[in-house]
């Protein structure tokens, strides 16, 4: 009979490539290094270091995917998935600003846009020497992106866009923005657009006062005439399968993401119980505690294997939307379940900044709704269950 490990239940480190395992590796030393001892000011004070994305281009965490002639690292889906979880284990928030970067910024360029497009944006990209942006959510279109008022008007050498964003993860420090907008030279069909940071018109001030995600900045994009040329248009896709193409990849990620998160608050909670003593016994010693323990492992053994298979799946270009949606919804809600548990079993000391798992718990809020929130993609499953939609 085999060993059991509590820490890696099914054995997912022997799943892994050598090279998949080096990557892991490099990215946990990185995250346990460089951004453990600055999150917990970092959240606190609602600041965002923009060297981070320098320090993660150095690190090549940035466009793990995309080609090594784009300044990527070609490197599989899987390995970008261990990337978001090693990230993520530390704060939400930075898997996020990699993520945006990685599968919602530099993928685009990559996948819909012309080659001049990506030799002036991904190697800089990819290096962190420039920050990106995704702004498709708006005031008032957000599970509903075919409702956005964003709109493209053509001109003798471009277009003009005006419209407003919200809820955009890095916009205020980014100096490249992909946007999404309907385009009336293209019968009102949605069209992809980079933006540079210093247009005329253009403008991404900070949306403040957030109680979750506070180590990633979070902003408006507001365009007011912004002139472009024709070379600003993504030529390669057409309507909202352009903006969903990228949100797989993002959500995919965020799937292995949150688990980094709660494995720290599984770990946490662990230690703690092991180390606190409640009636003469350590509280890791009850009854109550183990149930908590051993759901918590449970569930993200269940979930890695999950998001390791749709991984792999990736890798063959052979994964389906719905089955991102399977592990985005499902790891989200569990993580987050996993980390509201984790505060509950450390007690008081629960609340506090120092031990972490309420950081993680609030984090795991705005991850169950970015990204398609978790009822979204129970529609987006019902709709594939039953062949019958249930959005409106
Ligand atoms: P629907 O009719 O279903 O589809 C319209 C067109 O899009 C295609 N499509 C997809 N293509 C590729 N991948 C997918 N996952 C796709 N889903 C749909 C579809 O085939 C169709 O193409 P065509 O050629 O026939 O036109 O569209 P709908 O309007 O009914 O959509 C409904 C719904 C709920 C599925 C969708 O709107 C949705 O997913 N809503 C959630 C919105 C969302 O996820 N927003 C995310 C904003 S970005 C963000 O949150 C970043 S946070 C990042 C961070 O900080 O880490
Ligand atoms: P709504 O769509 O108004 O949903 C409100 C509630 O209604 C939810 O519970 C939802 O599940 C429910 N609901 C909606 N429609 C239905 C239905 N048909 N049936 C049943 N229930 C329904 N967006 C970007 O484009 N780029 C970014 O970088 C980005 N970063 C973000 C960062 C943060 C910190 C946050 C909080 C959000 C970010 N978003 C970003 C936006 C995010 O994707 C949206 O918040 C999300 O898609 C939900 O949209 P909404 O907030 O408008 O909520």
């Amino acid at each position: 009979l085999g060993r059991f490990d509590w820490e890696d239940p099914f054995r997912l480190d022997a799943q892994l490539t050598e090279d998949e395992r080096a990557l892991r590796d490099a990215a946990r030393a990185y995250a346990q290094d460089k951004l453990q001892p600055r999150v917990i000011k970092a959240f606190a004070s609602e600041e965002t270091d923009p060297a981070i994305f320098r320090e993660m281009g150095e690190m090549g965490l940035l466009g793990v995917t995309i080609p090594e002639e784009y300044g990527g690292l070609g490197a599989s889906y899987v390995s970008y998935g261990l990337v978001a979880r090693e990230v993520e284990r530390v704060d939400s928030g930075y898997r996020s600003m990699m993520s945006v970067q990685s599968s919602l910024v530099m993928y685009p360029i990559y996948a819909y846009g012309s080659e001049e497009q990506r030799k002036k944006y991904l190697p800089k990209l990819a290096s962190g020497e420039w920050i990106g942006c995704f702004g498709l959510t708006e005031p008032d279109a957000g599970s509903d992106p075919a409702g956005m008022k964003t709109v493209a008007r053509k001109t003798a050498n471009g277009y003009v866009l005006n419209g407003a964003k919200m809820w955009i993860s890095n916009s205020p420090i980014a100096d490249v923005f992909v946007v999404w907008a309907k385009s009336e030279a293209h019968g009102g069909k949605i069209r992809g657009f980079v933006l540079d940071k210093g247009m005329k018109g253009l403008s991404a001030p900070k949306i403040g006062g957030k109680l979750s995600l506070r180590a990633s900045i979070t902003g408006e994009i507001v365009m007011k005439d912004v002139e472009v040329g024709e070379d600003a248009l993504l030529p390669g896709v057409e309507g909202l399968k352009g903006p969903f193409g990228c949100l797989n990849r993002a959500r995919y990620g965020i799937s292995w993401g949150v688990l980094g998160a709660a494995e720290f608050c599984y770990h946490a909670a662990r230690q703690y119980g092991l180390d606190r003593k409640q009636f003469g016994k350590p509280i890791a010693g009850t009854q109550i505690f183990q149930l908590k323990l051993a759901n918590m492992m449970t569930e993200i053994s269940l979930g890695l294997q999950a998001s390791l298979r749709v991984g792999r799946l990736l890798d063959e270009a052979n994964a389906a939307p719905e089955m991102i949606s399977i592990v985005k919804r499902n790891n989200c809600g569990k993580a987050l379940e996993i980390a509201r548990h984790a505060r509950d079993m450390h007690g008081g000391n629960g609340i506090s900044e120092e031990f972490q798992v309420i950081r993680h718990m609030v984090n795991l809020e705005t991850v169950n709704t970015y990204e398609g929130t978790h009822d979204v993609h129970a529609l987006i499953l019902g709709r594939a269950i039953t062949g019958l939609q249930a959005f409106f």
